[in-house]
């Protein structure tokens, strides 16, 4: 399906603005709708849960709005969808990814939302289609879910299959490329290691990154989850006081559930260190813009308790820091402004989430 002639149906429909968190299924749309020529107007937020938030307003003022997210983001999606849209009856498309689709070879992490996502949108009661690519068929959807919305005053849900958009001609992707690149600090990370370490990669390809270049055995991927890796290296952190934890999160991520860096600020731990891949973008799922060209994440850490703020605009600062690591007081937030692009090779791991489990399990032992 053309992402412009899918656009247009909804547009001509009512259906607007667009608000969300993207996945890669969905680039093809998110690239049009920033195209210039789009009329659409795209509302970038936090989380899905935020998109939803957002939605209930617009809905409130009289608006057909549509959100868009990745089938995992609809566990974020869920309590203001229960508590608000469907509670007060405000009316809203969902445009859903289908990651994980039972029978379609996807990355591990998707799963249990793509054998649930189908189900869960029934016990919420949310009426579903998951469009063909018959341009006709798409404009009785949408009719479909038009007449929904306004006769039922309830959302109704387009749950779109991996591959259903084709490209679009031109990419959001822009980059600052007078920086350096996230591998270039994993790389220069993977030398200054002590054996203890303790090394945790967020979703996105921080964690893809740290996973295929580092081969030190204290390591762990955090797959899906988005956001919380600031709260599972927290736990880890006051378990194993002994042990330097050291976390690798991207922006989209830390700003998904920024409340986490508030819990380490209040716990304090003395050995974590909290680095933050800022490229300002969702770069793993198509380098869609992220809300930190307004937000100064370095001031948010320090204002939620980190006892010390650092930002790297250069991998010499960020070797300096490592090798005087023991002069800063933790949590430390490294703030690292990168550019975008990764290894053309960028593997995902080989073992199953039980047998990364058990290997950081036995590390931490
Ligand atoms: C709850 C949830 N929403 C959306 C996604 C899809 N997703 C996977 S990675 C990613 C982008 C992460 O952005 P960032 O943390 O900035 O890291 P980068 O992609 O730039 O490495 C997104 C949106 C997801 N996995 N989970």
């Amino acid at each position: 399906m053309k992402p412009g002639t899918f656009v247009t149906t909804l547009e001509d429909a009512g259906f607007s603005p667009f608000m969300g968190i993207p996945c890669s299924v969905l680039k093809p749309l998110l690239d049009y709708i920033a195209d210039s020529n789009c009329s659409t107007r795209n509302y970038l937020c936090s989380s899905e849960g935020d998109a939803m938030g957002l939605a209930a307003g617009f809905s409130l003022s009289g608006r057909l709005p549509v959100v868009y997210m990745q089938n995992d983001g609809y566990g974020n999606a869920v309590n203001p969808l229960s508590s608000l849209l469907l509670l007060y009856k405000l009316p809203v498309l969902l445009l859903i990814s289908w990651r994980g689709e039972p029978g379609v070879k996807d990355a591990t992490q998707h799963t249990v939302m793509g054998k649930a996502i189908l189900p869960l949108l029934d016990t919420f009661e949310i009426p579903h289609i998951v469009p063909d690519n018959d341009e006709g068929n798409l404009k009785d959807s949408v009719a479909k879910a038009k007449n929904h919305c306004t006769t039922e005053s309830k959302p109704f849900a387009f749950v779109i299959r991996k591959g259903y958009f084709d490209r679009h001609r031109t990419s959001i992707s822009q980059s600052n490329t007078s920086l350096n690149r996230r591998l270039d600090y994993i790389r220069l990370l993977s030398a200054k290691l002590q054996p203890n370490d303790v090394l945790l990669g967020t979703t996105g390809f921080s964690g893809r990154e740290m996973y295929q270049t580092i081969t030190h055995k204290g390591k762990f991927y955090m797959m899906g989850s988005m956001g919380c890796l600031a709260s599972l290296g927290l736990a880890i952190a006051l378990e194993q006081p002994e042990k330097r934890i050291i976390l690798l999160d991207g922006d989209g991520a830390i700003l998904m559930k920024m409340g986490a860096l508030a819990t380490v600020g209040y716990h304090r731990p003395g050995n974590l260190i909290h680095v933050c891949f800022d490229n300002r973008s969702y770069e793993s799922t198509g380098g869609q813009p992220t809300l930190s060209t307004t937000v100064n994440l370095l001031d948010v850490a320090k204002a939620c308790g980190y006892t010390t703020v650092n930002n790297v605009k250069t991998t010499g600062k960020f070797e300096a820091i490592l090798n005087n690591e023991a002069k800063y007081p933790k949590p430390l937030f490294i703030h690292i402004e990168i550019s975008l692009g990764t290894e053309e090779e960028l593997t995902r791991p080989s073992i199953s989430p039980e047998e990364m489990r058990d290997c950081i399990r036995a590390f931490l032992q």
